[in-house]
């Protein structure tokens, strides 16, 4: 790589380097209000009802906005080396989430805010005195103003692709799909994902910041009331979808790093851009699984509800997930930190589809949906999934980027991580399995045995986390010193 890129490259990748160790850091420290819910829930730590619910939400919204925020830094990474991004806006984004995020906390911790990151209506203003308006409105408010932030930044990755491709359809490869136009001048994998995640969040974000404006009339003015129905659509249009767009933005990792690793480049080609097109349209409809319990909805929303669901990642993950055993096979690939990782979280997320298909049967559904098992399942596809391409980014940007080496200590984190992830996941099931409801701030002493077991195994977590975000930091203070690329030596 010339020097001159590589300079371009280094100066940009300090704010990006900001967004990873601020998502990482955030990450980290929800995984302890995690662990003290669990404790709490297996009888040995004191908490009341209330500051239960307080951590809830806080470790909800805190999870969610953060992984979506680094995930967001990864995209916009490895997007600006396909189209021109705006670097105002990515900074402006920065720093509403961190606006955002401050509201949020005093929020939830100094006025007693608790409704869960879900904050469905009408729950934000009667809270039958659990919190009062200071409370709500602070909550309300910064992820308003944190959801702007995203929205801009998504209209910005939606203008510069549009600029470059001719249309989001273009960016989604349609014009291959259809045969205009030759596979091999296909979009790249990292534009047709980030194409995806733009249209869906911009749907989603919109959803959400109509739904949080509603919210917030009602909670100033109670006699300003709105359609439950409605808003439970416009609650989860927005939540499902901006929190399953963090793997579909994390995923980027797997796309790029296999490729530079094997040497072997990862194409687009026809059958997997119809498979993202098809997970664009699922994502977008499916919100609606998690209205199988209200009769009121329109029987054929619910069952496509049901029947995409099934559907939804899917086709991206076969697609994915074949597509990276293949590339990896018999490449002779040498595995690192950033590789492995990479690899690990197509398992992750493999395995941690397989509880999400069996509870978006309706059958199931109606047993299942409102225990652990949830939970469970989504412990499982972000926590051994998403956010493992986070942690794969970030020591793939320490090598690159910098001469720092991993050692012994880092192995240990990955092999720690991958056991106590899966223990605080595997716990969740069997609570499921047993009929544990999920949000009880207090179980009966025949649910207590897996939380107290998952809240031990929390804290290999975070000492595992707290590993890897301590190589990031090493790194940040030796940035610029590497290479910009992988250096022969890495690749098979
Ligand atoms: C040490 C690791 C973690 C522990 C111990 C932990 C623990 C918990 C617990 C106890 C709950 C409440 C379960 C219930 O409904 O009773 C929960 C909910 C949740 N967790 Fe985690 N968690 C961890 C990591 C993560 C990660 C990595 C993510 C996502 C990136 C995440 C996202 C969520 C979300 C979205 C909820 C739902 C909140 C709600 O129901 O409103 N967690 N977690
Ligand atoms: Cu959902």
């Amino acid at each position: 790589m010339s020097s001159f890129v590589k300079n371009e490259l280094n100066s940009k990748n300090g704010m990006i380097s900001t967004y990873l160790l601020i998502g990482g850091v955030v990450i980290a420290l929800m995984m302890v209000f995690g662990i003290l819910m669990l404790l709490a829930q297996g009888g040995v730590l004191d908490l009341s009802p209330a500051a239960f619910y307080q951590f809830l939400t806080i470790h909800g919204t805190g999870m969610v906005g953060a992984a979506a925020f680094a995930a967001a830094g990864v995209m916009w990474y490895f997007l600006r080396q396909h189209v021109t991004l705006s670097e105002k806006i990515f900074k402006v984004n920065m720093v509403l989430f961190l606006i955002g995020v401050l509201m949020v906390i005093v929020g939830v911790f100094s006025f007693e805010y608790a409704s869960a990151w879900t904050f469905l209506y009408p729950l934000p203003a009667l809270s039958a005195n659990a919190w009062g308006t200071v409370g709500a409105l602070l909550y309300l408010f910064g992820m308003l103003i944190l959801g702007v932030g995203f929205l801009l930044l998504y209209i910005d990755t939606g203008r510069a692709i549009i600029k470059k491709f001719g249309s989001l359809g273009k960016g989604l490869g349609w014009d291959v799909i259809s045969g205009k136009k030759a596979e091999k001048d296909a979009p790249s994998p990292t534009v047709v994902a980030s194409t995806m995640v733009t249209i869906v969040n911009v749907t989603a974000l919109t959803a959400g910041a109509t739904v949080l404006i509603m919210n917030i009339i009602n909670v100033i003015n109670p006699a300003f009331t709105f359609d439950p129905l409605l808003a439970k659509n416009l609650t989860y249009a927005f939540g499902h979808i901006f929190a399953n767009s963090i793997i579909y933005m994390g995923v980027i990792v797997v796309y790029e790093l296999l490729s530079k690793y094997t040497g072997r480049p990862w194409k687009s080609n026809r059958i997997f851009l119809i498979a993202w097109t098809m997970s664009t349209t699922f994502t977008l409809l499916i919100y609606t699984h998690h209205m199988l319990m209200d009769s009121v909805m329109p029987k054929w929303m619910l069952i496509m509800g049901q029947a995409l669901s099934y559907a939804n990642g899917l086709p991206v993950l076969v697609i994915t997930a074949y597509g990276a055993l293949m590339i990896v096979y018999k490449s002779g690939i040498k595995w690192d930190m950033a590789s492995g990782l990479a690899f690990l979280s197509m398992f992750g997320w493999t395995v941690g589809v397989v509880p999400a298909i069996i509870d978006a049967t309706i059958v199931v559904n109606h047993v299942m949906h409102n225990t652990k098992w949830v939970p469970g399942h989504f412990h499982m596809y972000m926590g051994l999934g998403a956010v493992v391409m986070l942690f794969s980014f970030m020591y793939y940007l320490a090598k690159v980027d910098s001469n720092l080496k991993t050692n012994g200590l880092d192995k240990f984190a990955f092999f720690a991580y991958t056991l106590a992830m899966i223990a605080v996941s595997v716990q969740f099931l069997v609570s499921g399995a047993l009929s544990t409801p999920r949000r009880w701030a207090t179980h009966f002493p025949e649910w207590m045995g897996p939380a107290l077991f998952g809240g031990i195994a929390g804290i290999l977590l975070v000492i595992a986390t707290t590993i890897f975000i301590v190589h990031f930091v090493r790194y940040m203070r030796e940035r610029g010193t590497g290479f910009g690329e992988l250096e022969q030596k890495d690749v098979a």
